[in-house]
């Protein structure tokens, strides 16, 4: 037991320089800090973070949610056991009264689980990461964790690079090494390939929100095969050491009125079941093996028809579909409709949540992937909870950025002073069979 003596929140910038909630928590002369996350593709179904309107920061400010930790959740879990994570996220779930956080808010909410747990952590002596394999692991993991695969950005479209293609991430996952040394070291030979290749186009290298090039590309094939032979050109085997991933981020461009997707780039409109048959085609035309959020967020049946097509060697992952929420989680896997879920803390709303998430995907065969926001901070809490749970996977975006890196640098911390086991995916969950 060690009591919690003070919670105290305040407004700090992210990665897109807007405002968000830093948190500390103090307990046993221990001090955690955790900083909030933000989307800009954010699914309706997320919970609810809280911004002040007005004129300030064009309504983006924070001080309302800072104000929500420091008046009313403060007095709630000072006083409490910090070491006791789901009493106290429970406590402030009931305090807010509403699912979706958006009372207090939930980047208030958040904040105030996320630095409870790093000072838990550091009250109990030990790396986060090791802290929370202990606490949740899963059988079969050990206490040391499972350092994750990383999904990483090489090109970004839609909401995040604005007037490029419409897919929001093309991303790598170099799948053929057992080190996130290694997995690095691929995935920057490919970004370098593509870098090469716009200079030579004579186009900037410039990046977008979580540190991929935009490019200007006639349409999404063009990317794929940039892609491939990116891959190619950096002396790895398409398929065999390196494969493909995309979030479609498809909420975005469909219009609910008509029920189409609406893809400019292409110069075509696409009922569900056409845009549908369009990622199964990219499926076998390329090795692409981890499609996240190919239909809009409460498309349920474009998802479980996509789902029964596509081969079992292929993620259909749910990011807006889930919301790294469990109810729809087991909706999703009733139904057929995804065989992998993103794992956001923030979309969740508490620690608690996101690691139900987590247990509830292993428990059910749905591989979790633990995920960063386009808007970030230094701050690699979710480093450690991908390697402390075991899930499997991470995305992270681009190797650039610092708000990137200090995420993929924990990674090699970790692999680095500690014994977790290495990264690998299962042939089960995607790859060549
Ligand atoms: C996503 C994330 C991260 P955002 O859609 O998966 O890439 O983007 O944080 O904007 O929702
Ligand atoms: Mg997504």
């Amino acid at each position: 037991m060690s009591r919690i003596d003070d919670v105290t929140a305040w407004e700090v910038l992210d990665s897109r320089g807007n405002p968000t909630v830093r948190v500390a928590v103090e307990s046993g002369g221990e001090r955690g800090v955790f900083t909030v996350p933000a989307g800009a593709s954010t699914g309706t179904h997320e919970a609810v973070e809280r911004r002040d309107g007005g004129d300030r920061y064009r309504g983006r400010g924070v001080t309302d949610a800072v104000a929500a930790v420091t008046d009313e959740i403060a007095p709630l879990v000072e006083g409490r056991d910090v070491f006791d994570q789901r009493g106290l996220d429970a406590a402030i779930e009931e305090l807010d009264g509403t699912r979706s956080l958006s009372r207090l808010g939930a980047n208030a909410v958040l904040g105030v689980s996320g630095a409870a747990l790093r000072t838990a952590s550091a009250c109990a002596g030990q790396p986060l990461y090791r802290y929370l394999a202990t606490e949740y692991g899963v059988d079969g993991t050990d206490e040391e964790g499972r350092l994750p695969v990383p999904m990483i950005n090489v090109i970004s479209g839609g909401l995040h690079a604005r007037g490029g293609i419409e897919i929001q991430d093309f991303l790598v996952i170099p799948h053929g090494r057992d080190s996130i040394r290694g997995c690095l070291e691929v995935a920057w030979d490919v970004r370098q390939a593509v870098r090469d290749w716009l200079l030579d186009e004579g186009h900037r290298p410039l990046v977008a929100d979580e540190g991929g090039f935009a490019p200007p590309l006639d349409g999404i094939d063009e990317a794929f095969e940039l892609l491939v032979d990116a891959i190619e050109t950096a002396g790895h085997v398409p398929g065999e050491e390196c494969s493909l991933a995309v979030d479609v981020a498809a909420t975005h461009f469909y219009d609910s009125a008509t029920e189409r997707y609406e893809i400019e780039s292409l110069g075509r409109s696409f009922t569900p079941e056409a845009f549908g048959d369009l990622v199964v085609r990219w499926t076998e035309a390329f090795p692409l093996v981890s499609v996240e959020d190919p239909l809009a967020e409460d498309d349920w049946t474009g998802w479980r028809r996509l789902r029964g097509r596509i081969g079992d060697g292929v993620q259909v992952l749910g990011d807006d579909l889930l919301v790294t929420d469990v109810d729809r989680l087991d909706r999703a896997v009733d139904a057929g409709a995804a065989n992998a879920v993103l794992v956001k803390p923030n979309q969740a709303g508490t620690v608690t949540r996101a690691v139900d998430v987590v247990h509830r995907a292993l428990d059910r065969d749905v591989a979790p992937v633990v995920s960063a926001r386009s808007g970030e901070t230094c701050d690699a809490t979710i480093a450690d909870l991908a390697v402390g749970l075991g899930a499997g996977q991470i995305k992270i975006g681009s190797l650039a950025r610092s708000e990137r890196l200090a995420k993929y640098n924990r990674l090699l911390e970790i692999e680095r002073f500690g014994d977790p086991e290495p990264p690998s995916v299962s042939a089960a969950a995607f790859g060549p069979e």
